[in-house]
Protein backbone atom coordinates (compact mmCIF):
# COMPACT_ATOMS: atom_id res chain seq x y z
CA UNK A 1 0.00 0.00 0.00
CA UNK A 2 1.07 3.48 -0.97
CA UNK A 3 2.06 5.58 1.76
CA UNK A 4 -0.02 9.02 2.90
CA UNK A 5 0.96 11.89 0.45
CA UNK A 6 1.49 14.01 3.58
CA UNK A 7 4.27 11.25 4.53
CA UNK A 8 5.53 11.06 1.19
CA UNK A 9 6.03 14.81 1.27
CA UNK A 10 8.12 14.01 4.41
CA UNK A 11 10.30 11.65 3.30
CA UNK A 12 10.97 13.61 -0.15
CA UNK A 13 12.06 16.50 2.33
CA UNK A 14 14.25 15.20 4.62
CA UNK A 15 16.24 13.20 1.60
CA UNK A 16 16.43 16.79 0.38
CA UNK A 17 14.28 16.77 -2.78
CA UNK A 18 13.72 20.48 -4.09
CA UNK A 19 11.27 19.80 -6.25
CA UNK A 20 9.43 18.36 -3.67
CA UNK A 21 10.34 21.12 -1.00
CA UNK A 22 9.40 23.85 -3.32
CA UNK A 23 5.84 21.66 -4.02
CA UNK A 24 5.78 22.07 -0.31
CA UNK A 25 5.81 25.28 -0.04
CA UNK A 26 3.72 25.95 -2.54
CA UNK A 27 0.97 23.97 -0.51
CA UNK A 28 1.78 26.07 2.51
CA UNK A 29 0.92 29.33 0.29
CA UNK A 30 -2.24 28.31 -1.04
CA UNK A 31 -5.36 29.38 -0.19
CA UNK A 32 -7.18 25.94 -0.99
CA UNK A 33 -8.54 24.43 1.72
CA UNK A 34 -7.56 20.78 0.82
CA UNK A 35 -4.08 22.03 -0.04
CA UNK A 36 -4.08 23.60 3.33
CA UNK A 37 -5.15 20.43 5.56
CA UNK A 38 -2.35 18.58 3.46
CA UNK A 39 0.17 21.68 4.01
CA UNK A 40 -0.53 21.14 7.83
CA UNK A 41 -0.08 17.72 8.11
CA UNK A 42 3.05 17.69 6.52
CA UNK A 43 4.47 20.25 8.96
CA UNK A 44 3.50 18.14 11.83
CA UNK A 45 5.30 15.07 10.17
CA UNK A 46 8.71 17.10 9.89
CA UNK A 47 8.34 19.44 12.96
CA UNK A 48 10.78 17.27 14.79
CA UNK A 49 13.40 18.26 12.12
CA UNK A 50 13.08 21.83 12.36
CA UNK A 51 14.44 24.49 14.44
CA UNK A 52 18.22 23.94 13.84
CA UNK A 53 19.19 26.73 11.37
CA UNK A 54 20.58 30.25 11.44
CA UNK A 55 17.60 32.35 10.69
CA UNK A 56 18.51 35.88 9.52
CA UNK A 57 16.13 38.53 8.23
CA UNK A 58 17.13 41.41 5.98
CA UNK A 59 14.80 44.12 4.82
CA UNK A 60 15.27 47.56 3.38
CA UNK A 61 13.82 49.68 0.77
CA UNK A 62 13.69 49.10 -3.12
CA UNK A 63 16.70 48.85 -4.57
CA UNK A 64 18.74 49.02 -1.28
CA UNK A 65 20.62 45.85 -2.30
CA UNK A 66 18.63 43.23 -0.55
CA UNK A 67 19.23 40.33 -3.13
CA UNK A 68 22.95 41.21 -3.76
CA UNK A 69 23.59 41.09 -0.19
CA UNK A 70 22.14 38.23 0.33
CA UNK A 71 23.90 36.84 -2.69
CA UNK A 72 27.37 37.39 -1.14
CA UNK A 73 26.60 35.91 2.40
CA UNK A 74 25.10 33.11 1.14
CA UNK A 75 28.35 32.11 -0.77
CA UNK A 76 29.74 33.25 2.00
CA UNK A 77 28.17 30.47 4.17
CA UNK A 78 28.29 28.37 1.45
CA UNK A 79 32.13 28.38 1.36
CA UNK A 80 31.74 27.06 4.99
CA UNK A 81 30.21 24.16 4.36
CA UNK A 82 26.28 25.48 5.29
CA UNK A 83 23.65 25.27 2.65
CA UNK A 84 21.35 28.27 2.37
CA UNK A 85 18.05 28.64 1.57
CA UNK A 86 16.42 32.06 0.33
CA UNK A 87 13.01 33.55 0.90
CA UNK A 88 12.69 35.99 -1.12
CA UNK A 89 8.79 37.84 -0.19
CA UNK A 90 7.76 40.08 -3.26
CA UNK A 91 5.61 42.81 -2.08
CA UNK A 92 4.48 43.73 -5.48
CA UNK A 93 2.16 41.90 -6.13
CA UNK A 94 1.37 37.88 -7.19
CA UNK A 95 2.99 35.40 -8.34
CA UNK A 96 3.16 36.29 -12.26
CA UNK A 97 4.00 39.63 -11.80
CA UNK A 98 6.23 42.16 -9.79
CA UNK A 99 10.11 41.74 -9.19
CA UNK A 100 10.41 38.17 -8.71
CA UNK A 101 11.82 37.23 -11.91
CA UNK A 102 15.06 40.27 -11.23
CA UNK A 103 15.02 38.10 -7.64
CA UNK A 104 15.96 35.38 -9.22
CA UNK A 105 18.32 36.57 -11.91
CA UNK A 106 19.86 38.91 -9.60
CA UNK A 107 21.12 36.21 -7.09
CA UNK A 108 22.66 33.90 -10.12
CA UNK A 109 25.95 32.89 -8.74
CA UNK A 110 23.33 31.55 -5.93
CA UNK A 111 20.81 30.17 -7.06
CA UNK A 112 23.31 28.37 -9.84
CA UNK A 113 24.78 26.85 -6.76
CA UNK A 114 23.34 23.02 -5.47
CA UNK A 115 23.74 24.23 -1.47
CA UNK A 116 21.13 26.89 -2.31
CA UNK A 117 17.76 26.89 -2.66
CA UNK A 118 15.74 30.48 -3.69
CA UNK A 119 12.19 31.09 -3.32
CA UNK A 120 10.36 33.77 -4.32
CA UNK A 121 7.06 34.04 -2.10
CA UNK A 122 3.97 36.22 -2.32
CA UNK A 123 3.31 38.88 -0.07
CA UNK A 124 -0.66 39.06 -0.85
CA UNK A 125 -3.19 36.74 -1.22
CA UNK A 126 -2.03 34.14 1.31
CA UNK A 127 -4.24 32.77 4.00
CA UNK A 128 -3.00 33.64 7.21
CA UNK A 129 -0.60 36.51 6.08
CA UNK A 130 3.05 37.02 5.70
CA UNK A 131 4.25 35.48 9.39
CA UNK A 132 2.04 32.36 8.62
CA UNK A 133 3.10 31.08 5.74
CA UNK A 134 7.11 32.07 5.78
CA UNK A 135 6.92 30.60 8.87
CA UNK A 136 6.39 27.68 7.53
CA UNK A 137 8.10 27.74 4.49
CA UNK A 138 11.18 28.11 6.69
CA UNK A 139 10.11 25.44 8.71
CA UNK A 140 10.14 23.19 5.75
CA UNK A 141 13.26 24.83 4.37
CA UNK A 142 14.96 23.24 7.82
CA UNK A 143 12.94 20.02 7.95
CA UNK A 144 14.69 19.67 4.24
CA UNK A 145 18.24 20.34 5.73
CA UNK A 146 19.15 23.82 5.00
CA UNK A 147 21.22 25.37 7.85
CA UNK A 148 20.80 29.39 6.87
CA UNK A 149 17.79 30.58 6.10
CA UNK A 150 17.29 34.64 4.97
CA UNK A 151 14.27 36.07 4.16
CA UNK A 152 14.15 39.04 1.87
CA UNK A 153 11.35 41.98 2.69
CA UNK A 154 10.99 45.71 1.88
CA UNK A 155 10.74 47.20 4.88
CA UNK A 156 7.66 49.49 4.35
CA UNK A 157 4.56 47.04 5.48
CA UNK A 158 3.49 44.66 8.01
CA UNK A 159 5.97 41.89 7.08
CA UNK A 160 8.87 43.14 9.02
CA UNK A 161 6.78 43.31 12.23
CA UNK A 162 6.16 39.47 11.34
CA UNK A 163 9.40 38.48 9.74
CA UNK A 164 11.60 39.84 12.59
CA UNK A 165 10.04 37.46 14.87
CA UNK A 166 10.44 34.57 13.22
CA UNK A 167 14.43 35.80 12.52
CA UNK A 168 17.58 35.22 14.97
CA UNK A 169 19.30 37.87 13.50
CA UNK A 170 17.19 40.96 11.92
CA UNK A 171 19.34 42.96 9.41
CA UNK A 172 18.52 46.29 8.20
CA UNK A 173 20.14 47.81 4.95
CA UNK A 174 20.17 51.48 4.25
CA UNK A 175 21.61 53.74 2.08
CA UNK A 176 23.68 56.75 2.87
CA UNK A 177 22.43 60.17 2.52
CA UNK A 178 19.13 59.10 0.67
CA UNK A 179 17.70 62.31 2.97
CA UNK A 180 15.24 61.17 5.46
CA UNK A 181 16.51 59.46 8.37
CA UNK A 182 14.31 56.20 8.09
CA UNK A 183 13.87 56.59 4.59
CA UNK A 184 10.03 55.69 4.38
CA UNK A 185 10.79 52.36 6.55
CA UNK A 186 7.92 51.98 8.74
CA UNK A 187 8.10 53.66 11.95
CA UNK A 188 9.59 51.54 15.33
CA UNK A 189 12.05 49.68 13.02
CA UNK A 190 14.74 50.52 14.33
CA UNK A 191 13.90 49.13 17.72
CA UNK A 192 14.04 45.29 16.41
CA UNK A 193 17.42 45.54 14.15
CA UNK A 194 20.50 43.34 15.24
CA UNK A 195 22.49 44.81 12.83
CA UNK A 196 21.73 48.05 10.58
CA UNK A 197 24.43 48.28 7.57
CA UNK A 198 24.81 51.31 5.62
CA UNK A 199 25.08 49.27 1.93
CA UNK A 200 26.75 50.64 -0.75
CA UNK A 201 29.61 51.73 0.53
CA UNK A 202 31.89 51.75 -2.11
CA UNK A 203 33.22 54.23 -4.81
CA UNK A 204 32.93 57.79 -3.90
CA UNK A 205 30.56 56.74 -1.21
CA UNK A 206 32.60 55.59 1.48
CA UNK A 207 33.35 58.45 3.53
CA UNK A 208 29.65 59.38 3.57
CA UNK A 209 28.52 55.92 4.01
CA UNK A 210 30.83 55.94 7.50
CA UNK A 211 29.29 58.61 8.98
CA UNK A 212 26.01 57.53 8.20
CA UNK A 213 26.93 54.44 9.58
CA UNK A 214 28.51 56.72 12.88
CA UNK A 215 24.91 58.44 13.23
CA UNK A 216 22.70 55.14 13.23
CA UNK A 217 25.28 53.50 15.58
CA UNK A 218 24.66 56.68 18.13
CA UNK A 219 20.91 56.13 17.38
CA UNK A 220 21.02 53.12 18.38
CA UNK A 221 22.45 53.56 21.72
CA UNK A 222 18.98 55.03 22.42
CA UNK A 223 17.16 51.14 22.05
CA UNK A 224 17.14 48.59 24.67
CA UNK A 225 19.65 45.60 24.63
CA UNK A 226 17.37 42.55 23.31
CA UNK A 227 16.96 39.44 25.69
CA UNK A 228 20.14 37.94 24.92
CA UNK A 229 21.98 41.79 25.81
CA UNK A 230 23.02 41.49 21.85
CA UNK A 231 23.89 45.55 21.29
CA UNK A 232 22.77 46.18 18.13
CA UNK A 233 25.47 48.10 15.38
CA UNK A 234 25.51 49.90 13.17
CA UNK A 235 28.30 48.48 9.93
CA UNK A 236 29.07 49.97 6.74
CA UNK A 237 29.62 46.97 3.40
CA UNK A 238 29.75 47.17 0.28
CA UNK A 239 27.30 43.88 -1.12
CA UNK A 240 28.66 43.69 -4.73
CA UNK A 241 32.57 43.24 -3.75
CA UNK A 242 32.92 39.83 -2.44
CA UNK A 243 35.52 41.03 0.81
CA UNK A 244 32.78 43.79 0.92
CA UNK A 245 30.42 42.46 4.05
CA UNK A 246 33.18 39.99 6.20
CA UNK A 247 36.28 42.62 5.99
CA UNK A 248 37.29 43.95 9.00
CA UNK A 249 36.79 47.57 7.98
CA UNK A 250 33.12 46.89 8.23
CA UNK A 251 33.77 45.68 12.10
CA UNK A 252 31.69 42.88 10.91
N1 LIG B 1 27.64 50.21 -5.78
C1 LIG B 1 26.89 49.28 -5.20
N2 LIG B 1 25.78 48.82 -5.82
C2 LIG B 1 25.06 47.85 -5.18
C3 LIG B 1 25.42 47.33 -3.91
N3 LIG B 1 24.50 46.42 -3.54
C4 LIG B 1 23.61 46.36 -4.55
N4 LIG B 1 23.94 47.22 -5.54
C5 LIG B 1 23.20 47.43 -6.79
O1 LIG B 1 21.94 48.00 -6.48
C6 LIG B 1 20.94 47.48 -7.35
C7 LIG B 1 19.80 46.89 -6.54
O2 LIG B 1 20.30 45.78 -5.83
P1 LIG B 1 19.35 44.61 -5.29
O3 LIG B 1 20.21 43.66 -4.53
O4 LIG B 1 18.54 44.05 -6.38
O5 LIG B 1 18.41 45.43 -4.31
P2 LIG B 1 17.13 44.93 -3.49
O6 LIG B 1 17.13 45.68 -2.23
O7 LIG B 1 17.13 43.44 -3.41
O8 LIG B 1 15.93 45.42 -4.43
P3 LIG B 1 14.40 44.90 -4.45
O9 LIG B 1 14.42 43.38 -4.38
O10 LIG B 1 13.87 45.40 -5.75
O11 LIG B 1 13.72 45.52 -3.27
C8 LIG B 1 21.64 46.50 -8.26
O12 LIG B 1 21.95 47.12 -9.48
C9 LIG B 1 22.89 46.13 -7.51
O13 LIG B 1 23.97 45.75 -8.35
C10 LIG B 1 26.61 47.86 -3.29
O14 LIG B 1 27.00 47.48 -2.18
N5 LIG B 1 27.29 48.81 -3.97
MG1 LIG C 1 15.71 42.00 -3.98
Amino acid sequence: MNKPLHLQYAEGLRSGDRAMLARAITLTESTNLEHRILAEKILEAVLPFTGKAIRLGITGVPGVGKSTCIEQMGLHYIQQGKSVAVLAIDPTSTRTQGSILGDKTRMTALSANPMAFIRPSPSTGVLGGIGAHTYESMLLCEAAGFEVICIETVGVGQSETDVQKLCDVFILLMLAGAGDELQGMKKGIMEWVDILVVNKADGANITQAETAANVYQQSLHWFPQNLYAWKPRAVCASSINPDGIFSSNTNH
